[in-house]
C-alpha cells in the first residue's frame, strides 16, 4: 500500500486505458477512481434481470474505429462480433433508411433518381448557401439542401439539442455520411464491431491487473473521501477525466452539456421494430429515438416473446445531471479557452477524454487519444523524468 504512482479519476475508456498502460507497460501502481457505483463511465453495460438482454445503460454504444492501433489495441479485451450499425428514421408516419442515401433521397421524392441525377438535384436544393458553412443548419444545407434538412434533421438536432441550429458547430452533421449509392451503413470506418461478450465483460478485462486498483462510489470533489482533490493534486500525479469546467469549480463560467433520459421497458414480443436504432424525425414525438438491445446481438439466445426497448430523450444537463454531449456553443468555447489556460499551469494533472477536454470523442477517439497521452507524456515522464505537465 502507500500512495500510488498515478492517480486516474474517472473509469471510462479514456481513463482505463491509461490505468492498463501504465501498469502493462511501466509497472506503475494505479488507483483509478469513480464518482459512480460501476465502472465503465457511459459505456457500462448490463443484463436486463429480466430477459438477460445486454442493455447499454447510458445508450447505444456501437464501436467502429479505422485506427489500426486502436482495434489492435482493443482486441486485447475482447473480440468482436460482426454487426454493422445502420439506423432508420420515422418521420411523418413514414420510414427512411439513415444516414441520407440514394435510397433516402428516391423515397423522399418518390423518384428513380441515378446517382448523378439525386447528386443534381441536391445542388439544386443547396444553391442558395453560397459562402463556406460556418454552423450546423448551413451546413447541413449545403450538405442535403433544405427540404432534406427540413424532414430529417432539423426536427430530430432541435430535440436532441435544443438549441438554435445556427448556433451549434458544422463539424455536429459532418459526422454523418451523405452517400449517392444504397450503402446505408451509419459508419464508413474500416472496422466495426460489438464486444462479443458485452461492454462491461471488455471494460472489466482492461482493469484486471495486479497494479490497478479500481474504488466505486469515490467523489474525487469530496474531501472526506479517499484520493480527493485536495489530498492528492501536488502529492500525486493525476489523469483527470471528469468535467473540465468542474475541476475548476466554475470559475469561468459552466459549460454547457447535453444530459439523456431514458425510459426502459420490457415488451411482451419477440420483435418491437425490427431494427435496433429508429430515429423520430417529427417534432411532436418527444423522444429522439428507440433503442430494441436484442437487435444489436443477433447471434445470441433471446426470449423469443419478450423484448427490451428503450426511449431517449435529450434536454440540457443541470449541475446533479450526467453530462453526455459538450453543446459548445460560441460563449461555450470562449470559456473552454479560459479553461485551458488554467489546465496547462496545474501541475502533475493531465486532462483526458470526453469530460476532461470538453469534446464529442467517441470510443475510439477516446481510446486513441489515451494511447497517445500515454506515449507523449505519461512514459517519457516515468521513464526518462519529462516533466508531467
Ligand atoms: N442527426 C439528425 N437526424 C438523424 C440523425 C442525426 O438530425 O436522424 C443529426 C443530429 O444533429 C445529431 C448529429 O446529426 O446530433 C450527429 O448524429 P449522430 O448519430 O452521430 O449523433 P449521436 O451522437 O446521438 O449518435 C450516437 C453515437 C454515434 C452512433 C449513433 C447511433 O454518438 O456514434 O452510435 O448514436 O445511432
Amino acid at each position: 500500500t502507500g500512495a500510488p504512482d498515478l492517480l486516474v479519476v474517472g473509469s471510462g475508456f479514456f481513463g482505463l486505458t491509461i490505468a492498463e498502460r501504465c501498469a502493462t507497460e511501466l509497472g506503475l501502481t494505479v488507483q483509478v477512481i469513480d464518482r459512480r457505483p460501476h465502472i465503465g463511465g457511459n459505456a457500462y453495460s448490463e443484463a436486463d434481470p429480466e430477459t438477460g438482454i445486454e442493455v447499454h445503460r447510458y445508450g447505444a454504444h456501437l464501436f467502429h474505429t479505422s485506427n489500426r492501433r486502436v482495434w489492435e489495441y482493443v482486441n486485447r479485451f475482447t473480440d468482436f462480433t460482426p454487426y454493422q450499425h445502420r439506423v432508420y428514421t420515422t418521420f411523418r408516419g413514414e420510414v427512411f433508411p439513415m444516414p441520407i442515401n440514394l435510397g433516402t433521397i428516391n423515397q423522399f421524392q418518390r423518384a428513380a433518381y441515378s446517382p448523378d441525377e439525386a447528386r443534381a438535384w441536391v445542388t439544386e436544393q443547396a444553391a442558395q448557401i453560397t459562402h463556406a458553412p460556418t454552423n450546423l443548419e448551413e451546413k447541413a444545407i449545403s450538405l442535403i439542401g433544405r427540404p432534406l434538412y427540413e424532414a430529417f434533421i432539423q426536427g430530430y438536432t432541435a430535440k436532441q439539442w435544443q438549441t438554435d441550429p445556427r448556433e451549434l458547430g458544422a463539424d455536429i452533421i459532418s459526422r454523418l455520411p451523405v452517400r449517392y449509392t444504397y450503402d446505408n451503413r451509419y459508419f464508413s470506418d474500416t472496422y466495426e464491431g460489438l464486444p462479443v461478450d458485452g461492454y462491461t465483460a471488455w471494460i472489466e478485462r482492461m482493469a484486471d491487473h495486479p497494479n490497478i486498483t479500481v474504488t466505486l462510489d469515490t467523489d474525487f470533489f469530496d474531501e472526506t473521501q479517499p484520493f480527493n482533490k485536495l489530498a492528492c493534486v501536488g502529492t500525486t500525479p493525476v489523469v483527470y477525466t471528469g468535467p473540465v469546467d468542474r475541476y475548476f469549480d466554475g470559475v469561468h463560467g459552466d459549460l454547457s452539456w447535453r444530459t439523456l433520459d431514458f425510459e426502459t421497458e420490457v415488451l411482451p414480443t419477440g420483435d418491437f421494430q425490427g431494427t435496433p436504432v429508429m430515429n423520430y424525425a417529427d417534432t411532436d414525438v418527444t423522444h429522439t429515438r428507440v433503442h430494441e438491445f436484442r437487435h444489436f446481438h443477433p447471434e445470441r439466445d433471446h426470449p423469443a416473446d419478450q423484448t427490451v426497448i428503450m426511449r431517449e430523450f435529450s434536454r440540457a444537463a443541470e449541475a446533479d445531471d450526467e453530462p453526455y454531449y459538450p453543446v459548445n456553443t460560441p460563449q461555450d468555447r470562449e470559456r473552454l479557452l479560459a479553461y485551458r489556460e488554467l489546465a496547462k499551469g496545474e501541475t502533475d494533472v493531465l486532462f483526458g477524454g470526453r469530460l476532461g477536454t470538453y469534446q464529442y470523442l467517441d470510443m475510439h477517439m477516446a481510446i486513441g487519444s489515451a494511447l497517445s497521452m500515454f506515449d507523449n507524456l505519461i512514459a517519457p515522464h516515468f521513464t526518462d523524468g519529462v516533466p508531467l505537465t
